[in-house]
This record gives structure tokens, C-alpha cells and sequence, in this order.
């Protein structure tokens, strides 16, 4: 392939940063499955797919694990996922390169994405002297009732291009102190990075010891591959990053066999600028949730509602940060935006632009910038609405920013929950009244709700998901490890006399 001048060679950064990754050159060459740079449309690897049978074993082998691995004390195994995150620590710079050759995100954003993998680690390490159930009052004289949680078993995990190791890392580091063991299938787009984190992951099984083999393994393929992991009979949760369309596919198929579902599927992420926001901050908040990753996020701002009464003060503002930002090779380090994934994101963003226009949309951006031949970079695109006509209520998974003004703010909040999915959600604003309202049940219906920040950007700190077609689930931190374990209530009579409860009497 002939490269633009402008873009260096993904294919030997590659080789370079997989090999310090100590990922083992036989699992990268030699196999079906092309890998592509959206960095530089370059074919940069050649990995193996898994085959069903494959899927089959890594499930039975992590199930026997899981027999070991839940009755190792929490805290042990909260030791493990401490080493992990040292690799992370070690492995930070590489690990961010390798994002940003496979998945096109600029630099900061790759670091950004391997810190938020430190960060859940750890969160998870604290969480393994902290996993609780309850006590609860009985009716029952000399009766004692509590609940206990219990590792669940083998947790599979689907994730996608655009987070291609945090999201594995959410699950897989709290399934882990939680006694579960895992099967990861990453997007079939990105899995170089799921082979060095894997790797990544061996050396601190290493280093700890005796950890029973199978704790974690990675399959990789498409669909195939990830129905024959949803239809596994001895894996009882499924957590699932991606499209509502693939939420669609998994959600009934976990249903069929009273699988658990842990579903974080499409955003459509609005944000509110009010008549007393401070405009600079909400300018800087707009520009990085909307044009960030290249609009590749799922909490990607893509809807805006500006108070008419500073539609003509911000519109400007934003235009010329809009025409400011440097598009291009996400390894340098003044580029804010990088490419798309792939000629079908691209499609897919100017199929929006032209039916945006044709229900009355202004677009200014969005039009091709060449820096590598065959690879997708574009201007992220403003588009001023009269209305939020169907093209804004659908994700598309691109920088494209619809903008409408509003009058009235609890017109705006119903516009803004007018929408099929309930992701992430933020107003700009300084007066105390809107902000309290937004967050309130007559606000924002989504499952992150900000003030004076934009929707995406989250810390691990916080559960992370949202309602309706964004799925239900909830992810990282807060009480989501409740998700990988099962909870047993427990009632023990320490008496010599057996009451039934509700006054039953059943006298033998
Ligand atoms: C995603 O795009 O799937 O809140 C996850 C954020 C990130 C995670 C995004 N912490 O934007």
C-alpha cells in the first residue's frame, strides 16, 4: 500500500510495541483475520480466530478455575489484580501506543484509557477487603438473618473499538476480587490490544504464584465467537459494551437461558447551556465531549440545547473551536482529533450529515481531511437544527454535534429525554434552581447526569451506564460488584423452639 507522505508507518510502530509487550509474534502473524490501522489504513497484523470449540474450552477451563479461585480469600485474590496493575503501571506507555495504532485514539486519550485500567484496579484491590452483605431484623425470637454474596462463576465479556482495554478492565478487575474468572471477547477490530493486555495479565498471574490456570483468556473472532461464549451454558453473566443492535442480538439470547445481562449499550448524550452558564467552561466542556476520540464514545456529547438567549453569543464560539482543532495523526502530540475507525464510520457519518440536511440542518464541518490514503480522518461536524428531527434522536457513532436552541428549560429537559437511549446527560449552568431540577426525577432520565461538565469523561469511582436502549447495566464503581456475585440470604435459629414466620402455626 502506497502511504501518504504525511503519516509514518503503523505496521512497524506495531511490531515494535507488541514485542515489548511481550506478546508472542506467533499470535499476531500468521493467522485469518486481518487487523487494520485507522491510524494509517494499513494492515498491521494477522491474528488467529478462535474457533467455537476453542470458545468451548476457554469457558470449561475458566469454570475450573472459578472452583479454585472463589474459596481463595478475597483478599488474596484482590493481591492479583494489585500485581496486574503494576504490569499496567509498567506497561502505561506502550499499552496507550498500542491503542492509539489499533484503535486511532490521540496519545492523552490512550494514556487516559490505561490509567482508567490502574484507577479500577485499584478501586478493586480496596474492594476485596470490602465486599458486605447485611444484617437484617428478624421476626423470629433467637433468630439471626443476613445476606452473604458469593462468587458467581465464569463472567463473559464483550467489548468494543472504542474503549478496546478499560471496559474489559471494569469487569474483569472487580469479577476477579469478586471470586469469578473470566472470557474476554474483544472487538474483532482491536484485538492486538486485547492480546497485550492479556499478556500483561500472565506476568502477574506470574508473579503471584498459584493462581489456578484460566482465570482470564481472550477469543477472538466475530459473531460467532461471541454467540458460542453468550450461549455457554456455565457462564451465568455476560457483561456486553457496544451497540443497542448488538444488545439486541445478546440481551434475549441471556434471557433464553436465565443468564444474567449486563448491558451498556448506545448513547445519545445531550447537554444544556444555560442562561447563566459560564460560557468558557461550557465551551471547553462542549468541544471535548463532542469532538473528543473523534465523536467514538458512547457518552460522546451529540445533541446540544443553547438558551436562545446566547445562541448568537456561544454559536460563534463554538464554530471557531470547531475550526481550530488539529485533525490528524493521533500519535502527534498537538492532534485533538484522530481518525475513525473505518470507511463504514465514515459512511455511516455522512449519511447522517446529508439526511440532517434534508430535514433542514446547517453543516459546518464534517467533510474529509486528508492525512493518510486509505484512512477515514474528518472535520467534526456542527450541524444547527431547527428541530430534533430523527436523525438527531439516532446515535450516530461519529463527531457530529446537533445544536437547538431552547426557551424554556423544562421543554429543553423533555426534548432532551426524548430520545430511545438514556446513557449521559449535563447542564451548563450557575443558577442553583436548573442544576437541582436537572438531577431531579423531573430532569435528566439517564444514568449519568452532570452539572458544569460534559456528559462523557467519567471516573471509575461512579456506577457507569444508562437506561432504555442503553441497556440497564451498571459498570465499575459504586455497588456495581454486586453484579458478579450471587446473593445468598441467610436465616439461622440459634433457639430451641422453631416459630414459623407470619404466624404460622403447623404443629406436628
Ligand atoms: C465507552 O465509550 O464505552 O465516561 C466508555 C467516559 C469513559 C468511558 C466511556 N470513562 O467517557
Amino acid at each position: 500500500m502506497t502511504l501518504h507522505m504525511k503519516v509514518g508507518s503503523a505496521a512497524a510502530d506495531a511490531a515494535a510495541v507488541l514485542g515489548r509487550l511481550g506478546v508472542a509474534e506467533t499470535l499476531w502473524t500468521g493467522g485469518c483475520r486481518p487487523v487494520r490501522s485507522p491510524v494509517t489504513g494499513e494492515i498491521i497484523a494477522h491474528v488467529h480466530d478462535t474457533p467455537a470449540i476453542g470458545v468451548a474450552q476457554a469457558v470449561d477451563r475458566a469454570h475450573a478455575a472459578f472452583l479454585n479461585w472463589r474459596s481463595v480469600p478475597a483478599p488474596r485474590r484482590g493481591e492479583l489484580v494489585r500485581l496486574f496493575g503494576e504490569e499496567l503501571r509498567a506497561a502505561k506507555a506502550d499499552l496507550g501506543a498500542l491503542v492509539t495504532l489499533e484503535a486511532g485514539k490521540v496519545t492523552s486519550e490512550s494514556l487516559g484509557e490505561v490509567q482508567e485500567m490502574i484507577d479500577i484496579c485499584d478501586y478493586a484491590v480496596g474492594l476485596s477487603r470490602q465486599l458486605f452483605g447485611l444484617t437484617i431484623a428478624t421476626e423470629r425470637p433467637d433468630h439471626r438473618m443476613m445476606e452473604t454474596w458469593h462468587p458467581l462463576g465464569v463472567v463473559g465479556i464483550i467489548s468494543a473499538f472504542n474503549f478496546p482495554v478499560a471496559v474489559w478492565s471494569w469487569n474483569a478487575a472487580l469479577a476477579l476480587v469478586c471470586g469469578d474468572t473470566c472470557v474476554w471477547k474483544p472487538s474483532e477490530k482491536t484485538p492486538l490490544t486485547a492480546l497485550a493486555v492479556q499478556a500483561l495479565f500472565e506476568r502477574a498471574v506470574a508473579r503471584f504464584g498459584d493462581a489456578p490456570a484460566g482465570l482470564s483468556t481472550v477469543v477472538i473472532g466475530g459473531r460467532d465467537v461471541g454467540e458460542a461464549l453468550v450461549d455457554h451454558p456455565k457462564v451465568p453473566l455476560v457483561s456486553a459494551t457496544g451497540s443497542t443492535a448488538m444488545g439486541r442480538a445478546v440481551g434475549p439470547r441471556l434471557a433464553g437461558r436465565f443468564a444474567r445481562a449486563l448491558l451498556e449499550l448506545g448513547g445519545n448524550n445531550a447537554a444544556i447551556v444555560a442562561p447563566s452558564a459560564d460560557l468558557d467552561l461550557a465551551l471547553r466542556g462542549v468541544a471535548f465531549a463532542a469532538m473528543g476520540t473523534a465523536g467514538q464514545r458512547c457518552t460522546t456529547l451529540r445533541r446540544l440545547f443553547v438558551h436562545e438567549s446566547l445562541y448568537d453569543a456561544f454559536l460563534p464560539r463554538l464554530k471557531a473551536a470547531y475550526a481550530s482543532v488539529k485533525v490528524g495523526d493521533p500519535r502527534e502530540a498537538r492532534t485533538l482529533v484522530g481518525p475513525l475507525i473505518d470507511r463504514a464510520g465514515f459512511d455511516l457519518m455522512q449519511q447522517a450529515l446529508s439526511d440532517a440536511r434534508a430535514a433542514g440542518g446547517t453543516i459546518t464541518g464534517g467533510e474529509r481531511v486528508e492525512v493518510a490514503e486509505g484512512a477515514d480522518y474528518v472535520r467534526p461536524a456542527l450541524v444547527e437544527m431547527p428541530a430534533q428531527a430523527e436523525v438527531v434522536r439516532r446515535e450516530t457513532f461519529a463527531p457530529i454535534l446537533y445544536v437547538i436552541s431552547y426557551r424554556d428549560l423544562e421543554a429543553a429537559i423533555a426534548l432532551q429525554n426524548d430520545v430511545p437511549q438514556g446513557l449521559s446527560s449535563s447542564i451548563f449552568t450557575n443558577d442553583m434552581r436548573e442544576a437541582e431540577l436537572f438531577i431531579s426525577a423531573r430532569g435528566s432520565d439517564c444514568g449519568i447526569a452532570n452539572v458544569n461538565i460534559g456528559p462523557s469523561g467519567a471516573e471509575i469511582g461512579g456506577a457507569f451506564g444508562g437506561e432504555k436502549e442503553t441497556g440497564g447495566g451498571r459498570e465499575a464503581g459504586s455497588d456495581s460488584w454486586r453484579a458478579y456475585m450471587r446473593r445468598a440470604t441467610n436465616t439461622l435459629n440459634y433457639g430451641a423452639t422453631l416459630p414459623l414466620a407470619q404466624g404460622v402455626t403447623f404443629d406436628v
